[in-house]
């Protein structure tokens, strides 16, 4: 740590002597190990942008220049050099230092990221405000840079913005396109076909002595400005698809090999007009665990580093991604119709068994939420039954996709939801916390979420015979511990459980539970003490009509509860289809239970819910308050909200087993 410890910001590390630099890498390199095996965390991709990172502080003058990086999980070398060493051990948990780059913490954060493919166009954005503001001319000139990955650079948004950038010849745009030859698993399509391709054979020594020549030598940028002014394109390799895009591309060069990126990047930094550079780094580097294995060391929990990955000695319960997997695969042996969509999330999304058991079934898309929302629309319209795996919020992605070419013609393409609800160490850009309210508003879409296990099954098993659009989303991480089964039984569309038959509670009223998913199990734990009556939603949407009238007749307060923010969400479906049915049942106070109008940051997820008071003790505070606010504005103190309360309703339900 001899010189890393006096590493304050990116000003101290511009004074070390290329050997310096060297040497900081490994002491980087070694911290880095340390603290990411302490805390869990990205471990593969920061081991690779050590020098990248290095680098790019020594020759631009962050934070005056402008740095996105993209997806943002291999930010903490960055974060290292930019004064948060000393709270490494709080990243990713609760208060401490988020896992991806932030604007809030820190200057050197330009821009917050952690969904992939966004670092063009913001850099883009901001180099365009230089130009606006008059300050992208002489010497001190602000300059802007994207990193982006090999798999980041697959997703659309990546072209929209190559696609405007190129046009602008006046702005000081620099993307390094960090290329590992790996996404989180192997990365798929003809994009990263391509790329492999200049990175081999010929033309890749050539590159890389030309790299050396013209990236390196000292004063090249002359040289190099006269060679493109002079038109001569490829230079340093072959016409590149980024060329055709307007950018001048340069390398490949190794990534890892400071002689040659301070160089490049200092020729670079004298550059106008938007520059490509491509950069050559290998996942897990310096850590032999983790570069033969990148995919398990990608975001592993924590871990001691002389001894890498092990297995938990008891076996842990299964996650629902696990339960979705084991499901998709059972269904695939009955329906040769089923078919499977991943945006590059085989592993996070259970579906490693199933790639390999249908590979011809499988399709994993790269990171491209809006065209496997619409390439599983095509696959419907041919009668297959695609099931789309992907988490709630990537799917924000693929929203306009979901609503004009799945739901609008009705297709049957069943949305597996994954990571719904809050997720943890990942935060506020990961928590799946809008999707009822995204969902609940298209037409046609099914909308359903389990309690547990089983039910996650017969959930999914429904959507695939469901005719038309559907839904089942279900939280990060282990269910319930109920043995999911081999059943591919659906469930009767719209028909909600009854899970427990209540009384008199707090205040004499007569308290029911309308609780949604991941909420039924704490709706349980608080129902005891208020001896309220328990419902399982089950369905979103529809909503079980009969049985929401006959909590309303036989009760005097209804609180619905959901891991979704309340604003729009299922509780606001119930609300909504009360007011609808008012010729039928009685007005009844309502209470929303779910997650607030404000995002939540990373922490553990058991006591994020408890903060939120969306566990036992919560629900069952919240009920209490509400109860006294009710019962103080009911005339008699029956604890009735009004004279209809107690009627007999139009259905009569029956305990579920
Ligand atoms: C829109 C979106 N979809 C999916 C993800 C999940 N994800 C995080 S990192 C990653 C792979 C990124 O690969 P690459 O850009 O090559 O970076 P590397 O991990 O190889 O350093 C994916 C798919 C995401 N962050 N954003």
């Amino acid at each position: 740590m001899a010189l890393l410890q006096d590493i304050q910001s990116p000003a101290d590390l511009r004074c070390l002597s290329r050997r310096q630099l060297k040497e900081l890498a490994d002491e980087l390199r070694g911290f880095l190990l340390q603290s990411v095996a302490s805390t869990g965390g990205h471990l593969s991709s920061n081991l690779g942008t050590v020098e990248l990172s290095i680098a790019i502080h020594h020759v631009f003058q962050t934070p005056f220049d402008r740095l996105v990086w993209d997806v943002g999980h291999q930010s903490y070398p960055h974060k290292i050099l930019t004064g948060r060493r000393d709270q490494m051990h709080t990243l990713r948990q609760f208060e401490g230092l988020s896992g991806f780059p932030k604007r809030s913490e820190s200057e050197y954060d330009h821009f917050g990221t952690a969904h992939s493919s966004t670092s063009i166009s913001a850099a883009l954005g901001m180099a365009l405000a230089t130009r606006q503001k008059g300050e992208h001319q002489g010497p001190h000139r602000r300059r802007h840079l994207a990193v982006i990955g090999d798999g980041a650079i697959s997703a659309g948004m990546a072209y929209e913005a190559l696609n405007n950038a190129g046009i602008h010849k006046d702005i000081d745009l620099l993307v390094i396109l960090n290329d590992n030859e790996m996404s989180i698993s192997p990365p798929v399509g003809a994009m990263s076909n391509y790329l492999a391709r200049l990175m081999t054979g010929r033309f890749y020594s050539a590159a890389r002595e030309l790299g050396k020549q013209v990236l390196g030598v000292v004063p090249p940028v002359l040289e190099i400005a006269r060679r493109l002014e002079g038109g001569a394109k490829g230079l340093v390799g072959p016409g590149t698809l980024f060329e055709e895009f307007g950018f001048h591309y340069f390398g490949p060069i190794d990534g890892h090999d400071l002689d040659a990126l301070v160089p490049a990047l200092q020729n670079l930094r004298e550059l106008k007009g938007p520059q490509f550079l491509h950069v050559v780094t290998k996942k897990g580097q310096g850590y032999d665990k983790a570069e033969e294995d990148p995919i398990a060391y990608h975001g592993p929990g924590k871990f001691d580093p002389a001894v890498g990955l092990v297995s938990p000695a008891k076996a842990p319960k299964p996650t629902y991604s696990k339960i979705f997997g084991d499901w998709l695969c059972d269904a695939a042996a009955a329906d040769e119709r089923v078919v499977a969509v991943t945006p590059a999330m085989r592993e996070g999304s259970g579906m490693v068994e199933f790639s390999e058991r249908f590979p011809d079934r499988y399709h994993d898309v790269a990171i491209a939420e809006q065209h496997a929302v619409t390439v599983a629309a095509g696959m419907a319209c041919e009668g297959l039954r695609p099931v789309v795996a992907i988490y709630s919020t990537f799917l924000q992605r693929g929203y306009d996709q979901l609503i004009h070419d799945v739901a609008l013609q009705n297709l049957p393409v069943l949305f597996a939801i994954d990571r719904a609800g809050l997720v943890g160490a990942d935060g506020a850009t990961h928590a799946g916390a809008y999707d009822l309210s995204y969902l609940r508003c298209i037409p046609n879409m099914v909308i359903m979420a389990p309690k547990d296990e089983p039910e996650c099954r017969a959930m999914l098993s429904t959507g695939l015979v469901v005719d038309g659009p559907s839904a089942v989303r279900y939280p990060r991480g282990a269910g319930m511990g109920v043995e999911a089964g081999q059943s591919l039984e659906p469930l009767p569309v719209g028909k909600a459980e009854l899970l427990r038959q209540g009384g008199e509670g707090p205040h004499r009223l007569r308290v029911a539970l309308l609780a949604f998913g991941s909420m039924v199990a704490p709706a349980l734990g608080a129902a005891e003490a208020l001896n309220a009556t328990v419902i399982n939603m089950r369905f979103i949407k529809p909503l079980d009509l009969d049985t929401l009238a006959w909590a309303a007749n036989h009760h005097d307060l209804l609180v619905t509860i959901e891991e979704n923010v309340v604003a729009g969400g299922a509780g606001s479906g119930c609300a909504e289809a009360l007011v609808a049915m008012e010729d039928r049942i009685p007005m009844i106070p309502i209470m929303h239970l779910g997650l607030p109008d404000r995002f939540i940051d990373q922490g553990d997820h058991a006591k994020l819910l408890s903060l939120e008071g969306l566990d036992a003790a919560g629900i069952e505070a919240s009920v209490r308050r509400h109860a006294a606010q009710v019962q103080s504005k009911t005339p008699s103190s029956t604890g009735q909200s009004d004279g209809s309360a107690g009627k007999p309703g139009p259905v009569s339900l029956t305990l579920a087993s």
